[in-house]
């Protein structure tokens, strides 16, 4: 298993939080995606083999964030 912490604009609410978390635990490989509206970032428990970072920043644009 993999970490990844990546750094999200436009986060502002609880709804932004589940759409992102929602959205990233969709995606096979993704065990857990924590929020933290505060800091502006997700961090991601993943299995590298699955799922890529790029997808996961896809997912996270898709619900209408930017992903720096
Ligand atoms: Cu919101």
């Amino acid at each position: 298993m993999a970490k990844e912490i990546i750094t999200v604009e436009g986060m502002s609410c609880d709804h932004c939080k589940q759409a992102v978390e929602g959205a990233l635990t969709n995606l096979n490989g993704i065990t857990t995606a924590e929020v933290n509206l505060s800091e502006g970032n997700v961090t991601v428990d993943y299995d590298p083999s699955q799922v890529t970072t790029n997808s996961m920043k896809d997912a996270i644009e898709d619900q209408g964030y930017d992903v720096k």
